[in-house]
């Protein structure tokens, strides 16, 4: 609130002297209705700047006086594309809330890297006191991320990673090639035990050029070439149910019969898949033909774990809300953040029957982890 006041007043005044000219309209425009519950509750901004109103200065100056110190921020979330995105939603929005302080200005960028740019340079030009970003994809970053360095105002990145631009105060997310590799590990194990000899495995992979669908894939292909399997194709699916669902479709069309493994980088492809092979007869899971595995761990993801539709859920922890809250707190108290942080994900199966998995992670090191069985309690804890 502190900067987002005084910019208030300079566009308030710039908005009545183009009035006076006959200014074009510069009414915002509202982002794609989210689709996330929590999205609704708050309201949707986006690129176009707002115009302002005398009222609105007022407004804010007066709200600015009552509640003292409020800090301002902007978060430019990827989209409403999965359960996990609003489970992520849900989350930032809960922590960065009034309660705490926060004045959160919140844009869904409908998977659309454009509008997230667009939404971070308004942010800039409101002047708000921190700027949040879920990055779409992983690069492209650099100049805009310069324009908020410029401007001193701290970006924190969470989920997904940039890696063309080191200009943002500290990333919170997942190591998406473990993810991947744990995936790989978990499947050389299980077709062992079941003693399956060979692996011919289709891909839906995420949104083409995200940190999660290059990780995923990465670590996933590292297993694919030590253990000699036949990765037949690899599509993106784009995180959604209904992309899940056109590409299985696409397969069963090329690959019926020729496929046992299907690797979908989140539940909801996943979701889409199964019901693609569920209408075509196709049987899958833990008593069907072909083995399915997924990433995110989210509820109805456990669930379809539970009933044995899915065999192996590699979780995404999408709970960075409390984490944004405390690396702001701490910034404003004029601490140090750690530069990463990363979430604790476990690694969940339908069948009691391996342990745990041991490979060697992307930090070269080895580690053996433990396999979850999902049951009814481990599905009412999911996120
Ligand atoms: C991963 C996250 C991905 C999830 C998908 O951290 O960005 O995006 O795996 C979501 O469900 O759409």
């Amino acid at each position: 609130m502190r900067k987002t006041l005084s910019v208030l007043l300079t566009a308030a005044m710039a908005t009545s002297m183009l009035a006076a000219c006959g200014s074009s309209n510069t009414q915002a425009t509202t982002a794609a209705p989210a689709e996330t519950k929590a999205a609704e509750t708050q309201a949707a901004t986006t690129a176009a700047p707002a115009e302002t109103t005398v009222a609105e200065v007022t407004e804010a100056a007066k709200e600015a006086a009552a509640s003292g110190d409020t800090i301002t921020v902007g978060f430019a979330q990827v989209g409403h594309e999965s359960d996990w995105r609003t489970a992520s939603t849900n989350s930032v929005q809960a922590a960065l809330s009034k309660e705490n302080g926060i004045d959160l200005q919140f844009v869904d960028c409908d998977n659309d890297s454009a509008a997230q740019l667009e939404a971070v340079r308004n942010f800039i030009q409101q002047g708000v006191d921190y700027i949040v970003i879920d990055p779409i994809v992983s690069t492209g970053w650099d100049t805009v991320l310069t324009e908020a360095d410029d401007a001193g105002i701290p970006v924190i990145v969470i989920d997904r990673t940039i890696d063309d631009s080191d200009k943002y105060v500290s990333w919170v997310g997942s190591e998406f090639t473990n993810e991947g590799l744990a995936a790989g590990a978990w499947l050389k194990a299980y077709v062992a035990d079941k003693g399956i000899s060979e692996v011919n495995a289709l891909v839906i992979s995420g949104t083409t050029g995200s940190s999660a669908q290059i990780g995923r894939s990465n670590g996933f292909d590292k297993y694919v070439e030590s253990e000699k399997w036949n990765k037949i194709d690899e599509q993106t699916g784009d995180f959604t149910q209904e992309g899940g669902q056109k590409v299985m479709e696409s397969y069963l069309k090329s690959y019926e019969g020729k496929f046992n493994v299907v690797v979908c980088q989140n539940d909801n492809e996943a979701f889409g898949a199964i019901d693609a092979m569920k209408a075509a007869g196709v049987s899958y899971g833990v008593d069907g033909d072909v083995i399915v595995i997924s990433f995110d761990a989210c509820t109805a993801g456990l669930q379809k774990v539970l009933a044995g539709e899915i065999n192996a859920d590699f979780q995404c922890n999408p709970l960075q809300g409390p984490d944004c809250l405390n690396i702001i707190k701490k910034l404003e108290a004029g601490e140090t953040v750690d530069q990463k942080t990363f979430m604790a994900e476990p690694w969940y199966v339908a069948e009691d029957k391996l342990k745990d998995i041991t490979y060697t992670n992307n930090s070269g090191k080895e580690v053996t982890e433990p396999l979850v069985v999902v049951d009814q309690a481990v599905v009412d804890a999911a996120y």
